[in-house]
């Protein structure tokens, strides 16, 4: 008899403010909607887990609503009487009766490992093999599509020394335009900070090969997926002195395999939920690694639940050159944990408390959990 059977598996939708709107090519957030997960185990210990997505469903396939729906009815009853333990087993189970569904996966996953950390009494870094550091660099995005204003956020990040990294989000404009947005921002920060784009697909390969060195002329120093396709991204490779990241075309380990073996990217931007969870972001970081690929560690805008799995994860990196963009709690007005997560000195620490290592505030989580399925529609630009 297992010492921890899944008893019962809780979702919810968390509907939490942004402190500005954020622009990407693809859409212009407002707010973030967290789908949460608690999985309740025979032993008494509860794993928590979250699945957020980007502008509902702009960004890809998946929603928070979506994914509640898919938990509620697929998930768990796959998963309930189960042993909780065995997480990989169970993983490989959920695999077979449920097709794609990554993010949801992931939040589950992260659940499972929450609850195990809790009752090995490590943190989710030691169950992934064991940390290479305990802190890591967070990049910040500037989105407000507004040059000055998003100078005047960088100096803010700079003064309180909190970040000194800028990803700009651009492709919704001209590309001309971005580029001189890009040149400003540049020139404005000097050597007081890097600057690097994701275009989210907006461009097509014409417009992305005049672009791109224009960028590296600007200062960039790496372009995230500026093209849709993966062929034309592995098209551009080489030919400027510019590093190139792959993120949307990069759906889990066998989407790595493929870029790699096409010599398709410089960069992978690894995310838990894009790749369907912990462990295939692991093969992800394998593949990497064997094909010589640099690592990033990515966000979904995740808030802090799946942001700490991720930092979990990234802690286990044996490279991250180009160190994380994990600030996805930061975009968001409220605290909702009992202990705020520290960022300081252009750095995350990585909790270390079992299981995640950190605790929610219930009265905030639930002050904004949506009564229902469907939020009420409000009017929006
Ligand atoms: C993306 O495309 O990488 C990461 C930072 C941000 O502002 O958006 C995300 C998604
Ligand atoms: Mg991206």
């Amino acid at each position: 008899m297992p010492a921890a059977i899944i008893e019962r598996i809780e979702t919810s939708l968390v509907d939490l403010p942004t402190i500005r709107p954020h622009k990407l090519s693809v859409a212009t957030m407002h707010g973030q909607t967290m789908m949460l997960v608690k999985l309740y185990c025979s032993d008494g210990i509860v794993g928590i887990g979250e699945g957020t997505t980007i502008a509902g469903m702009a960004y890809g396939p998946e929603s928070p609503e979506a994914m509640k729906l898919s938990i509620d009815a697929y998930f768990a009853p796959a998963m309930i009487g189960r042993d909780a333990t065995r997480i990989q087993a169970l993983m490989v189970n959920l695999g077979k009766l449920i097709k794609v569904n990554h993010f949801a996966k992931s939040a589950i996953e992260t659940a499972l490992l929450d609850a195990q950390g809790k009752r090995l009494g490590v943190p989710i870094s030691e169950l992934l093999g064991g940390r290479h550091r305990d802190r890591l660099p967070v990049a910040w995005t500037l989105a407000s599509g507004d040059t000055a204003r998003d100078i005047d956020e960088a100096e803010r990040m700079l003064d309180t020394r909190r970040h000194r990294v800028f990803k700009l989000k651009i492709g919704a404009r001209d590309p001309s335009a971005d580029i001189q947005h890009v040149a400003a921002i540049r020139r404005a920060l000097g050597d007081r900070g890097t600057v690097r784009v994701d275009v989210n697909m907006a461009w097509s390969e014409a417009q992305a090969s005049w672009a791109i060195p224009a960028l590296a002329q600007a200062g960039c120093e790496l372009v995230e997926q500026p093209v849709a396709s993966a062929a034309a991204l592995a098209r551009l490779m080489r030919r400027y002195p510019v590093a190139l990241m792959a993120d949307e075309i990069l759906q889990g380990p066998e989407s790595a395999f493929d870029i790699a073996s096409k010599h398709g990217a410089d960069v992978f931007a690894i995310k838990i939920e894009q790749s369907g969870g912990l462990f295939a972001a692991q093969r992800v970081e394998a593949v990497a690694a064997a094909a010589g690929i640099e690592l990033y560690g990515g966000t979904m805008l995740e808030g802090a639940v799946s942001t700490i799995a991720s930092a979990h994860l990234f802690a286990s990196f044996s490279q991250l050159q180009w160190g994380t963009e994990l600030f996805g709690p930061l975009l968001i007005t409220e605290e909702i944990l009992t202990q705020p997560l520290d960022y300081s000195d252009f750095e995350l620490t990585v909790p270390t408390g079992p299981g995640l290592g950190i605790e929610l505030d219930e009265a905030k989580v639930r002050r904004f959990t949506r009564d229902g399925l469907i939020k009420a529609t409000t009017k929006r630009d």
